[in-house]
């Protein structure tokens, strides 16, 4: 579901071709594309249909980036950050034409500082590469969404991305210190501290965090880092069905162990994996669990796991991965999930909802029970630990679409009412932006859309993002 386009205001023709020669006049030629060439930049991993943007800046710097948001008031085009474009739920796709702000060529790590445990970076950074510059160092950047070798920090910042390490250390929010971030106009804002603890004014940066780039772009971020731990342990567990898995998540949580990965995967997703990964034919459902720590702990959380996970009917299997490349090819394939999966149909829509993670087997039994009323193909996947699932819907043929928006919305509500919340990690966007009202009430989005303007009196900055429209469907 998705705002129609028209109900954003399409700037006037004189006004975008104001835009396009202010651009190349503050920014010069070289950083900005107009013509066919924007055309690449209409979507992003989200399948949603935008409209191509009328231009495209490629910032290099922080002056680069508050000059396009200055254009874009002065000529009142609207504005789209961008960084990998790896988003799923239509992020940085622009509704309304437009510039689209792209920030991925501010890509330098500033500083990681083993003192402070501090990481200062620029928003074009990719995920993966912060990783690994952190852990030649001692230390841990411990959020990791699966796009990790594309995705880029000022996207993760501006969804709040988690990933399968947020189970134990929490979401992208919880490492972000300080931003630095240009709004519509230009005008440059610090926000937060380098330091630990701090609770100078209002927590601006929480706020900005996950504010899917409708309230400021990012041009530094300063995030906290942790050590790195000494030792990992990934064990494989399969059952002969989602319930049993579902109902062993909810047994760990009660026992107190907390691993750093808690993913399950459903049978039709290890249906789908099957051909890369040999998995015994008797399991319907798998979880991946991986404990870190030193030495004396990793063995106890195994030993704990390895006794509950083994008990009870349903259990097929339990193994632990041998070395390092047996753990790398478990998560290469658990990374390539998405992708996979996107191949098993002409159309698939790949949802986050979260619910608390005792109700995990319930919200399985609801999917199930959708896919039974409506029809559709399902399959599903995610962080059960946080009780996080991507429940996928597949479709070939167009005629199936009204009964995929029925699963979808009846997902929504059962999420609600298992007392979850619509988005775990990739944000509102456009996708879920008609379902906003089912969760939040009128008052609570007034306030949000209220804040938004004191920071975009003009609305310029991503457009028909988050909140719902008159165009969309009631739900
Ligand atoms: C994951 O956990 C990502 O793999 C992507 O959040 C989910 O696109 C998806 O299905
Ligand atoms: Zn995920």
């Amino acid at each position: 579901m998705h705002p129609s386009p028209s109900l954003v205001q399409k700037p006037s023709r004189d006004s975008v071709e104001r835009a396009k020669i202010e651009l190349e006049r503050a920014l010069g030629p070289s950083k900005v594309m107009t013509g066919d060439a924007c055309a690449s930049y209409a979507s992003d991993e989200s399948g949603v249909p935008g409209t191509p943007p009328d231009a495209v800046v490629l910032a290099e710097t922080r002056e680069d980036v508050a000059a396009a948001l200055q254009v874009a008031e002065r000529c009142l085009v609207p504005i789209v950050p961008r960084a990998g474009g790896t988003g799923r739920t239509g992020g940085a796709v622009c509704v309304a034409g437009g510039i689209v702000l792209a920030t991925h060529t501010l890509s330098r790590i500033k500083e990681i500082d083993r003192k402070d445990l501090v990481a200062v970076v620029e928003p074009g950074v990719v995920t993966g590469a912060l990783h690994a510059a952190c852990e030649k160092e001692g230390l841990f950047y411990p959020p990791d969404p699966n796009s990790l070798d594309s995705c880029m920090i000022g996207g993760n910042v501006a969804e709040n991305a988690g990933g399968p390490r947020a189970f134990k250390y929490g979401v992208t929010r919880e490492y972000v210190l300080g931003l630095e971030a240009c709004l519509v106009g230009g005008r440059t804002l610090r926000t937060g501290k380098r330091t630990v603890k701090g609770v100078t004014g209002y927590d601006v940066t929480a706020l900005l965090v996950g504010s899917e780039g409708t309230l400021g772009v990012f041009t530094e971020v300063t995030l906290r880092l942790v050590h790195k731990p000494p030792e990992i342990a990934t064990i494989l567990a399969l059952f002969a069905d989602v319930h049993t898995c579902g109902a062993k998540v909810a047994e760990i949580i009660e026992s107190g162990l907390v691993p750093r990965c808690l993913e399950l995967l459903d049978r039709r997703t290890l249906d789908a994996v099957r051909s890369q990964v040999s998995i015994d034919p008797r399991a319907g459902a798998l979880l991946l669990i991986e404990v870190d720590g030193d030495g004396a702990s990793i063995e106890r959380q195994i030993a704990v796991l390895g006794e509950l996970l083994s008990k009870g009917p349903g259990v097929v299997d339990v193994v632990a991965a041998q070395d390092a490349a047996q753990r790398a090819r478990l998560w290469a394939a658990r990374r390539a999930l998405s992708p996979v999966t996107r191949k098993l149909a002409r159309h698939k829509v790949s949802e986050d909802v979260v619910v608390p993670r005792s109700r995990v087997p319930d919200l399985l039994l609801r999917v199930e029970r959708i896919g039974e009323e409506t029809g559709v193909r399902h399959l599903t996947y995610g962080h059960a630990g946080d009780g996080n699932l991507h429940v996928n819907f597949l479709w070939d043929d167009d005629a199936e679409h009204p009964a995929v928006e029925r699963a979808t919305l009846a997902l929504m509500k059962a999420t609600i009412e298992l007392g979850g919340t619509l988005s775990g990690e990739h944000g509102i966007g456009l996708t879920k932006a008609a379902f906003l009202p089912l969760e939040q009430s009128p008052d609570l989005i007034a306030l949000q859309q209220d804040l938004k303007r004191v920071f975009d009196p003009k609305e310029l900055l991503n457009p028909g993002k988050i909140f719902p429209n008159p165009g969309h469907r009631q739900c």
